[in-house]
């Protein structure tokens, strides 16, 4: 390439593939713009991988922007946002109003978890008003490692029979009850 070209190059060693098996799902793991916190992240991929699911870790403070477009660039069958620091609350009702604002998300089963705000788990009232955001799940703490594998296999599930399930994975997810 000629000196000063701005010709656009790949580099695998900031833009990694997506790593894990071939029959789980696609998942984005992510966290939010202001939040500086890296192991959270690294247990959710090892853990989604452990599940036979393919990862693509976009790492500490992501931009919102960044995000929306790497959604609508990987199309991934769920979005794993996680932030510790105690802004996850604020950070997050944001960040889903991005993503809900785009049509080609609008369906894409998108969940959030850590430690979500400054004074410990926010109970019913902040999970209610995440959810009502626009996430299809809030799993605080510890708690929700559970959960999220059992909300990944009921994903898988609706991902490997999709004629029987034509409305799309956040719409039939909504169906069962993954709390
Ligand atoms: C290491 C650390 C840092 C390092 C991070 C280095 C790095 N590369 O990651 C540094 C020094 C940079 C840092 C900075 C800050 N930190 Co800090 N940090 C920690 C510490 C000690 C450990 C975090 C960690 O790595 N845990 C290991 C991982 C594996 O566990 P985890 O993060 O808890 O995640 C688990 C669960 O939360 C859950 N989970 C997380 N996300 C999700 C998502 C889903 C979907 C699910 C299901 C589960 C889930 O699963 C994980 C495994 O169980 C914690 C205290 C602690 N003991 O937890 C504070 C802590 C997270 N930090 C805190 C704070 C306040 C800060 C700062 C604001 C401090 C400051 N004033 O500057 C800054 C924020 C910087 C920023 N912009 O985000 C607070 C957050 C308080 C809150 N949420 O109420 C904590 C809890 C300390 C405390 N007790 O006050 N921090």
């Amino acid at each position: 390439m000629a000196e000063g070209s701005s010709q656009l190059v790949r580099d695998d060693r900031r833009d990694p593939p997506a790593t894990g098996g071939g029959g789980g799902l696609t998942v984005v793991v992510t966290s939010v713009a202001s939040d500086a916190h890296t192991w959270n992240l690294v247990f959710l991929q090892l853990t989604l991988e452990e599940l036979g699911h393919r990862v693509r870790n976009l790492g500490a403070c992501v931009p919102d922007d960044l995000l929306v477009a790497e959604c609508l660039r990987i199309r991934p069958d769920l979005v794993v946002v996680s932030s510790v620091n105690g802004h996850g609350f604020r950070d997050g009702t944001r960040l889903i109003g991005r993503i809900r604002a785009c049509p080609e998300l609008a369906a894409t089963p998108v969940v959030i978890g850590g430690k979500l705000g400054i004074a410990g788990p926010g109970g019913d009232r902040s999970r209610d008003q995440l959810l009502a955001a626009g996430f299809d799940a809030v799993f605080e703490a510890d708690a929700g490692i559970d959960a999220l594998r059992s909300m990944t296999e009921q994903l898988t599930v609706i991902r490997q029979s999709p004629a029987s399930q034509p409305a799309g994975l956040r719409t039939n997810y909504r169906k069962v009850d993954h709390q």
